[in-house]
């Protein structure tokens, strides 16, 4: 059915049912989109999914093994029939798969994670979350900084539930520092709960170290350049600050960046089809996370390519850029395969389906990126929260691994 994101925008939401068990997952849909991204919605209209789930595919999954997980998948590609899930959108496949997922696993009466971690073979582990604390570009309002995503992480900390209250506690000190310090701020928020003050994107960093003091925490961007990048004068534009800057100025900015506050993280730092400038960026800072998110946009190929060029030390996986559980298995896979990082990651138009906080736990990844405040962002962490409650030290909290 169709039901409302986080922005109020319309998405799907699909339930799987099997004798008396039943499974729901929902989509969420992003602003900030790869290219190279599955069609969220067939006509970009949720309701043309659900139109599409009706005609085409109900039919077709009456009766189908819900535990043959590459099976399911296989058959939303063929009833699909286009590259990009054009016909019956990205976002309703993805519902399906992820709900064909917690179905079995609920059948088989295990969680959704150990069914994960055992249909991609990755070793299970407790994510860290990354969260944005501030924000601008295409998540908030104009005046905001042009960079999309101020991020924390923990470091060194006992478990799940000090990693969850280490990002609150940046968050909350954020929120006092900013309304002291910026006139006339009222402590408006973006699309994914982090603040969006008017300040330019080093003072707004300035900002975040202050309120990190002594919390020992990671600090990371999502400059999400693609959305800065204009194609025509080859420029990255800052609209806010009415700056444009060349790659190569933009490879200064972002390296002065990462010295100045000593940034542990940064994803797209260039646009979705600069490999090159990507990989001088790692080159100059060893220990650097690049992270890839519009760049590979969960596709296994994308993300080996970027290996091979020495592009990535970390990748975004959302689901609904591929639009399978199978596809984003395969792309972890390929992570794995290459030493780079895997960030599981939200979208800005969110539910409260706690999904995410299974899949992240069950590919290994080393970071869950879900935001900090906000209902449907606390779901994912509060998810986590449980499954830690019920797997306790079974599973290791997951280090900041560096290639
Ligand atoms: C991103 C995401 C999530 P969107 O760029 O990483 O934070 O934004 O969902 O708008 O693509
Ligand atoms: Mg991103």
């Amino acid at each position: 059915m169709v039901i409302f994101d986080s922005r109020g925008s319309e998405t799907v939401e699909v339930e799987l049912v099997s004798g008396n068990i039943s499974a729901r997952v929902g989509a969420p849909s992003g602003k900030s989109r790869g290219a190279k991204e599955v069609m969220p919605f067939p006509e970009n209209d949720a309701r043309k999914a659900v139109q599409a789930f009706n005609t085409v595919l109900k039919q077709r999954l009456l009766g189908f093994d819900a535990s043959d997980q590459r099976g399911v998948d296989e058959l939303l590609k063929k009833v699909d029939g286009t590259e990009n899930f054009s016909r019956i959108g990205g976002n309703l496949a993805y519902a399906v798969s992820a709900a064909s997922a917690v179905l079995a696993a609920r059948a088989q009466n295990i969680p959704p994670w150990a069914y994960i971690a055992r249909l991609s073979g990755l070793k299970p582990c407790y994510p860290l979350p990354l969260g944005n604390v501030l924000g601008g570009g295409a998540h908030a309002g104009e005046g905001a900084p042009d960079i999309q995503e101020f991020l924390v992480f923990p470091q060194h900390v006992a478990n799940v539930v000090e990693a969850v209250k280490c990002n609150v506690e940046a968050h909350r000190r954020l929120g006092r520092i900013l309304l002291r310090k910026v006139g006339g701020f009222g402590g408006g928020r973006g699309d994914e709960g982090a603040y969006a003050p008017p300040l330019d994107d080093e003072k707004a960093l300035e900002a975040v170290k202050e309120a990190v003091e002594g919390l020992n925490q990671g600090l990371g961007l999502d400059v999400a350049a693609s959305n800065m990048y204009n194609t025509e004068r080859d420029r990255y534009v800052y609209r806010n600050r009415g700056v444009e800057k060349t790659a190569e100025e933009q490879l200064e900015y972002i390296a002065g960046l990462v010295e100045r506050f000593g940034l542990a993280y940064v994803e797209d730092p260039f646009h979705e089809e600069d490999f090159e400038s990507h990989r001088r960026l790692c080159k100059m800072f060893p220990r650097l996370l690049v992270c890839g998110d519009d760049l590979v946009v969960t596709r296994a190929r994308l993300i080996g390519e970027a290996a091979r060029k020495g592009s990535v030390r970390a990748v975004i996986l959302k689901p609904n850029q591929v639009g399978t559980i199978s596809d984003t298995i395969a792309a972890a896979v390929e992570a794995e395969r290459n030493s780079i990082v895997r960030v599981v990651s939200h979208r800005s138009g969110e539910t409260c389906d706690g999904f995410l906080a299974h899949l992240a736990v069950g590919l290994g990844a080393t970071f869950i990126k879900a935001g900090v405040l906000g209902g449907e962002r606390v779901a994912k962490a509060n998810e986590l929260i449980r499954i830690y409650g019920q797997h306790g030290e079974s599973l290791l909290l997951a280090e900041v691994g560096y290639a």
